[in-house]
């Protein structure tokens, strides 16, 4: 074994992209197992491998870790991505992740809603957006002043942020048009070297979902995936 993290997921972003985000920032190099058959997955819960029969998983230091947070957390404690204390930890890190994740859901869930619910639900992210979240981190940075969310040095808050922003200007390239403070922060973020090699073309990022990527996640979960959100 090669003692790189080991991560089984689809060949899309999904709940595993802020994994390979948060992994890539802390310089860290990681393999991928693509699920193509449902058969793949069938085998990694006749194994004992998803202790609640669902995919991500990562293996990592000998572990074989399921639950997205618990994943991210883990990644962020080990590589000092995870505050200097319990208040940094629980009051701020843990808090800003939580929001952006709300944001990510609503998008990530997108590609798997009926047409009319996709049509009627983008507008309203994209509001919720502008109006609930980037104003609240914008406020965080302009009490803070520290360029970044917490503390004088990057954390997960910061990279899961980052991700959450391309991910709402793919949808509409505006959105931070009335966030001075988050522009500058996404272009500091963007700029430090493992999160810019993470940026280039080739790297293990993923692009947005397409119709090949939402059909072959149905085929192997053998679930009709929609939400109404
Ligand atoms: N809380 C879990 C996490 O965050 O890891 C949820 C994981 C989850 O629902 N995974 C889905 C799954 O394996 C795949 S996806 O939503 O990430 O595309 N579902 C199978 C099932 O039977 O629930």
């Amino acid at each position: 074994m090669s003692g790189k993290p080991k991560l089984t997921y689809f060949n899309g972003r999904g709940r595993m992209e802020s994994v390979r985000w948060l992994l890539a920032a802390a310089g860290v190099e990681f393999e991928e197992v693509f699920l193509e058959t449902r058969e793949q997955y069938l085998k990694l819960i006749q194994d004992g491998d998803l202790l609640f029969d669902q995919v991500p998983l990562v293996d990592i230091d000998g572990m074989k870790m399921v639950q997205t947070r618990a994943i991210l957390s883990y990644i962020a404690g080990k590589h000092n991505l995870y505050g200097k204390d319990l208040k940094e930890r629980a009051l701020y890190i843990d808090t800003y992740v939580e929001g952006t994740m709300d944001l990510m859901q609503m998008i990530l869930t997108l590609p798997f809603s009926l047409p009319e619910a996709k049509e009627k639900n983008l507008p309203l992210i994209i509001e919720k957006a502008k109006n609930r979240y980037f104003p609240a981190y914008e406020k965080v940075l302009k009490q803070h002043c520290q360029g970044f969310l917490v503390g004088n040095q990057l954390s997960w808050a910061d990279v899961h942020l980052l991700e959450a922003i391309l991910m709402v200007e793919e949808k509409d390239p505006t959105v931070l048009s009335e966030f001075p403070l988050l522009q500058g922060f996404k272009t500091r973020i963007s700029n430090m070297p493992t999160i810019k090699k993470f940026l280039q073309p080739g790297s293990q990022r993923k692009p947005q979902p397409d119709d090949k990527y939402v059909a072959t996640v149905m085929k192997i979960l053998k679930e009709a995936m929609y939400y109404s959100i």
